[in-house]
């Protein structure tokens, strides 16, 4: 039983891995905001693969506000709940809004099924260390190595994973946006390097995430709490409308571009 244990788990983790080498969208984070853009983009029949950096998935999610596992969500974003089929109740309503609160590990299970569901494949313990350029200086991709590896201090090369786009859904981190600006080029921010968040104005801050949510190099698209720290934007708490508006956006500007054969 040993060997036959042995056997399966490296067959189909090399099918997966194998299966994963080319695509059209390289996710990384699987925060709410990548996610959400991995869901929309399954479901819109594209290859798909998302690279986390943690075991587990869902980012932010799970602490909920100061680990208090729920989040709240506004009436626009509602929708997307629904769609994944994670249930919400009316909290409250102030300035003509009304926000709602759902459980966070059902959003975060419900999330991570609904991209799985739609043909996304997700590959965990995985840390994105660096990008592929081509000649263009474009970006056509990722370098992966184990996260395993990273927290050893272990001299290990890095894989090479091929897609037409990359979606930074790194959050606050904004860790690819930070790596593009240091190794590639610039951003299309005002400094063209990245600006850094700003304090907590939870209103703006949502609205802002969205702005903000575009393709922030040739390639590279920026999606989540990545987004408003890329760009000098605020930060919003525990509220989390945006980040899945943001993800389903994002999707969108690749399923768009990919139409039109600008990859
Ligand atoms: O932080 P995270 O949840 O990002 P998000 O989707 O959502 C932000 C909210 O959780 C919250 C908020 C808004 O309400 O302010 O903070 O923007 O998820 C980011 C994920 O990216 C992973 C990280 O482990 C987390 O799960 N990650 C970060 N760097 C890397 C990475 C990397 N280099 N490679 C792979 N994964």
């Amino acid at each position: 039983m040993e060997l036959e244990t042995s056997r399966a788990i490296l067959k189909k983790s090399f099918e997966d891995f194998l299966s994963c080498l080319e695509a059209d969208v390289a996710v990384v984070g699987a925060g709410p905001s990548g996610l959400t853009a991995a869901y929309f983009l399954g479901c819109a029949g594209l290859r798909v693969v998302v690279f986390e950096r943690r075991l587990n998935i869902g980012g932010g999610i799970w602490g909920g506000g100061m680990m208090l596992p729920k989040i709240v969500i506004e009436a626009v974003a509602t929708p997307i709940l629904k769609e994944l089929g994670v249930r919400f109740e009316e909290v409250a309503a102030s300035g003509g809004e009304t926000l709602y609160v759902a459980d966070a590990i059902e959003t975060a299970a419900c999330l991570c099924l609904g991209a799985i569901r739609a043909g996304v494949k997700i590959l965990n313990g995985l840390s994105v260390e660096d990008v592929v350029v081509d000649d263009q200086q474009r970006v056509r991709g990722v370098v992966v190595n184990w996260t395993a590896v990273e927290l050893a201090g272990l001299h290990v090369d890095p894989l090479a994973f091929r897609s037409e786009f990359v979606i930074d859904a790194t959050g606050h981190e904004c860790n690819v946006c930070k790596l593009v600006a240091k190794k590639v080029g610039r951003l299309a921010t005002k400094t063209g390097d990245v600006v850094g968040e700003r304090s907590m104005f939870a209103k703006q801050a949502e609205q802002e995430v969205l702005e903000n949510t575009r393709e922030i190099y040739p390639g590279l698209l920026v999606t989540g709490m990545a987004a408003n720290a890329v760009a000098g934007a605020h930060r919003m708490g525990a509220v989390f409308g945006g980040m899945l508006l943001s993800g389903k956006k994002a999707a969108e500007i690749v399923i768009n571009k990919l139409r039109e054969g600008s990859a």
